[in-house]
């Protein structure tokens, strides 16, 4: 019998491509560069699945020029905005995440970052890199305090929330602003608008998700609510905040500190004016880069092609309800 095409957009753990390759024909694509969307069109054609990553632009182009055969869409991660789910519902095709097993790594890198920048981290290791370093100064390179700051975390899903615990656990004030409120606080109190949490915080860290409405959550006004002492953290997704506004408000100091994993677009582009910027803490994206975390999210990822190509629907499946299989 035929094995099932998948298609695997980047170089992967080998035990679960072997454990792949034992039920599908695999095809892995693993150029130096994430493939385009003309390469992945040809690449996909006659596919059963898809693993794809967040540099991939999942549209319902690709989706056709895989033609009939593609059922399942498996995202390497918690967040699946690369991928047009309606499209895809609409061509009764699963799309499947990883939800759960990237929470305490992602939640602690927020931490970590929120550590990096109130005692900034990036600007001290770049001091002593350029030679700044020749006294000891009692009054230069201070940071704070963080059992003294409150948090206010946006978005308080599994991520947001844990965060929210490791901070109480490290005697912050929690604060968060969330839609719903969910079951476990860990102490933290619900404000009732994005303005109050902003107003309220010396710190705030998002944990939303990026859809329509929150493009550019974050940008010129919000900025100017927030307090000038204050740090904004964002481990979600890049085009929640708008750049351009962060690189205004750092540069004049309308805003202390940022710390970004993501940004728009990803990679940043190499001169842009923020890259510039002592306040600023960067990193490519890996809040959830553990070996452990890394290895879990791969595993999820070809569990739910493996039931898909069995004829379930994935258990991570995201689109159950608008599919009929
Ligand atoms: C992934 C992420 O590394 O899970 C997410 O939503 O942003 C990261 O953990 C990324 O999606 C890689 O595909």
């Amino acid at each position: 019998m035929v094995k099932p095409k998948v298609v695997v957009t980047r170089k992967q753990f080998t035990e679960e491509m072997e454990r792949l390759s034992k039920v599908s024909n695999l095809v892995i694509i693993d150029t130096p560069t994430p493939p385009t969307s003309k390469e992945l069109k040809e690449q996909i054609k006659g596919a059963t699945a898809l693993f794809a990553h967040i540099n991939d632009n999942v549209s319902s182009e690709i989706m056709d020029a895989a033609g009939q055969s593609l059922k399942i869409i498996a995202e390497f991660g918690v967040g699946y905005d690369n991928v047009d789910v309606n499209a895809a519902s609409e061509r009764n095709i699963a799309v499947a995440n990883t939800p759960g097993v990237l929470t305490e790594t992602t939640a602690s890198f927020a931490f970590t970052l929120i550590q990096s920048a109130a005692r900034r981290i990036a600007e001290c290791d770049r001091y002593v890199r350029n030679g700044k370093w020749k006294f000891f100064e009692p009054l230069d390179l201070l940071g704070y305090d963080l059992s003294s700051s409150t948090l206010g975390i946006i978005g308080f899903g599994r991520i947001g929330s844990y965060l929210g615990k490791i901070a109480s656990n490290n005697n912050m004030k929690v604060i968060y602003y969330n839609r719903s409120t969910p079951t476990e606080t860990y102490g933290a109190e619900k404000v009732d608008s994005l303005n109050q949490l902003l107003e309220k915080s010396d710190i705030v860290s998002i944990h939303c998700p990026y859809t329509a409405e929150t493009k550019n959550l974050i940008a010129k006004k919000e900025l100017s609510i927030m307090k000038n002492n204050a740090t904004l953290i964002n481990t979600a997704r890049g085009p929640i905040v708008n750049l351009d506004d962060l690189y205004e408000a750092l540069s004049k100091n309308r805003i202390a500190y940022a710390a970004l994993d993501v940004t728009d677009p990803e990679p940043i582009k190499k001169d842009h004016p923020i890259l510039k910027l002592e306040n600023l803490t960067i990193v490519p994206h890996i809040a959830s880069a553990t070996v452990e975390t890394r290895k879990k999210m791969s595993k999820m990822t070809v569990d739910n092609i493996i039931e898909g190509l069995n004829s379930s629907v994935p258990t991570y499946c995201v689109n159950t309800e608008k599919i009929h299989w």
